[in-house]
């Protein structure tokens, strides 16, 4: 296929996604499975990437990390494109090879957050889309970019993503995860996810942290309550698809920046948080060079 080029080295990759894996866990703003951020610097998110490398690209050149100490960048769902057309490989492991590369050059300035298509890569929940399994798709790439290392790599790829935080708060009131639980199961979700020791069932369907990943059919009302119950002002999450790059819910802010019209979302960290204020501040891809 025309889009696979030289095949990387399958040892030095699964080291540095090993690598990312331990700088994950090992995080010193981490408690349990929360990022937190203090009132300094900028807070810089994203939604679903998906694979995209143009915008990536650009968000490393908005990011400016090597003149910008003070800005943290939060990433998630980095893997499985929606391939176009649809016989072309899934090869997004460039991607998160990229990210995971980024954090190793920079690893007190970005960060990672579970997403559902990562945690069934992880778990091996099968999404199909079309009629194509997206994991097997996923698994088919690396086997390109990898051949005989592809094995080491997919076992590195499952131990980064189960490194993963499941949400990053910051000092003052922005909550950020990859989906907020459904609306049925708002009242009786299990908040102490965020910050406990969790075991396997937790992320089985129907377990909490696989609820933050998986959920959908917000309204208002719902993000108000979860807002409440986690302390914040403002969420901000990817997920849910948006063709214009983003969307309002309530206190919720809806990202995606995995299309030409995607967008980022700088945050303050120093001053109090306003939604209005949020939202204009979106900034879309196509306007960074
Ligand atoms: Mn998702």
């Amino acid at each position: 296929m025309s889009d696979v080029g030289l095949a990387r080295d399958a040892e030095s990759v699964a080291d540095a996604l090993i690598e990312a894996a331990s700088l994950n866990r090992g995080d010193p703003n981490r408690v349990g499975n929360l990022l937190r951020f203090g009132s300094a610097g900028q807070l810089v998110l994203t939604g679903d990437m998906h694979g995209n490398i143009r915008n990536f690209e650009k968000l490393q050149r908005f990011c400016a990390l090597e003149r910008s100490p003070g800005r943290n960048v939060i990433l998630h769902e980095l893997i499985h494109t929606e391939p176009d057309p649809v016989e072309r490989a899934d090869i997004s492991i460039d991607l998160l090879i990229r990210a995971v590369e980024w954090k190793r050059k920079f690893p007190d300035n970005v960060y990672f957050l579970l997403s559902n298509h990562e945690l069934s890569q992880w778990q091996g929940h099968e999404i199909t889309k079309g009629g194509r399994s997206v994991l097997r798709d996923f698994e088919r790439g690396v086997a390109l970019r990898f051949g005989k290392g592809a094995d080491k790599v997919m076992q590195a790829v499952v131990a980064y993503i189960a490194s993963l935080s499941l949400a990053a708060q910051s000092a003052n009131g922005v909550f950020v995860s990859h989906s907020l639980p459904d609306p049925l199961t708002i009242e009786y979700f299990d908040y102490t996810v965020f910050t406990r020791a969790l075991s396997d069932a937790d992320f089985r369907p129907g377990g909490p942290a696989y609820q933050v990943v998986w959920g959908r059919f917000h309204s208002p009302e719902v993000v108000d309550y979860f807002a409440r119950r986690v302390g914040a002002k403002i969420c901000v999450c990817g997920h849910t698809p948006q063709e214009s790059g983003y969307n309002v819910v309530g206190n919720l802010i809806i990202l995606a920046s995995d299309h030409a019209h995607g967008v980022l979302l700088p945050i303050d960290l120093h001053r109090p948080v306003a939604l209005e204020e949020a939202v204009a501040s979106i900034r879309k891809f196509v306007a960074i060079e």
